[in-house]
């Protein structure tokens, strides 16, 4: 499946581009039952939320689940990155975030890439992310929340957040380690405005490296769980030159190109 020359365009404008139904049932099915079962296992890429009672993220699911490891690879996913990256491209990241009901905890503003630049020593911003979604997502259970066009911004660099918890799970933790200052916000949703991406189980929502979002706390009876596949373009790939990287389910270290599987 490849994007028309005016999605393309709506991608590059917006930083963004919301695919409804993309996804079908049984491909979401497969999923979720992946997720459960998942759910039951110790993996380190599982993140709780501060309080402990439920899971925020599972990272990596594709380095121990076939399903995932599948899902990756369909061309619906592979044709329209390799077309906003100009190359072959590969698995830098994969997570679930799940956003649970009456518990799932918010996201502050951030951009994606500055995560990639300073923990994972990718050069450029030649890196996007495909968010499916798994639940219904509408104003009620914690939406993604993009400014349209903050893309255009590029990298902002940012310092180190001293409330944020040390290691890789500052980076994934409800106190962010890069967090974008609340003035800046401001001024950019005064120029831009503001997106919430809501829809039907299935959507797809392509969004750029460095579109600055955030999402709130979930305290409606619905569950949000949303699949983020981050893809890297190949020639951007980092050099792991021996200094102690973050985990592979933060980081991939299979680089190679990724060819498609038969759609199922
Ligand atoms: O550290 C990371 O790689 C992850 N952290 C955030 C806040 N977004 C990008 C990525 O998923
Ligand atoms: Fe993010």
């Amino acid at each position: 499946m490849k994007l028309t020359h005016n999605q393309l365009a709506e991608f590059n404008k917006l930083g963004y581009l919301s695919l409804e139904g993309l996804v079908e049932k049984d491909e979401l099915n497969q999923i979720l039952s992946s997720i459960n079962e998942i759910s039951t296992q110790n993996y380190p890429g599982h993140v709780l939320e501060t309080h402990g009672k439920s899971y925020r993220a599972f990272h990596g699911c594709h380095l121990y689940s076939p399903v995932f490891n599948s899902f990756i690879r369909l061309s619906k996913f592979l044709e329209p990155a390799r077309q906003i990256l100009k190359d072959a491209v590969y698995l830098h990241q994969l997570k679930v975030n799940l956003k649970a009901a009456y518990s799932g905890e918010m996201w502050p503003w951030h951009q994606d890439y500055i995560y990639w630049k300073k923990e994972d020593q990718i050069k450029n911003d030649q890196i996007l992310s495909v968010m499916i979604f798994l639940d219904d997502i509408d104003e009620f259970n914690g939406p993604l929340y993009f400014i349209p066009g903050s893309h255009l911004q590029g990298f902002i660099d940012v310092n180190k957040s001293e409330l944020s918890p040390d290691g890789w799970e500052g980076n994934v933790s409800a106190s962010l380690s890069y967090q974008v200052d609340k003035s800046l916000i401001s001024s950019l949703v005064k120029k831009y405005g503001l997106y919430s991406a809501k829809g039907k189980k299935g959507t797809v929502v392509w969004f750029h490296g460095n579109l600055i979002h955030a999402s709130p706390s979930n305290i409606s009876p619905f569950t949000r769980r949303i699949l983020i596949l981050t893809y890297n373009a190949v020639s951007n790939a980092p050099k792991d030159d021996g200094i102690e990287r973050r985990p592979e389910f933060l980081n991939g270290r299979d680089r190679k190109a990724l060819n498609e599987l038969e759609e199922a």
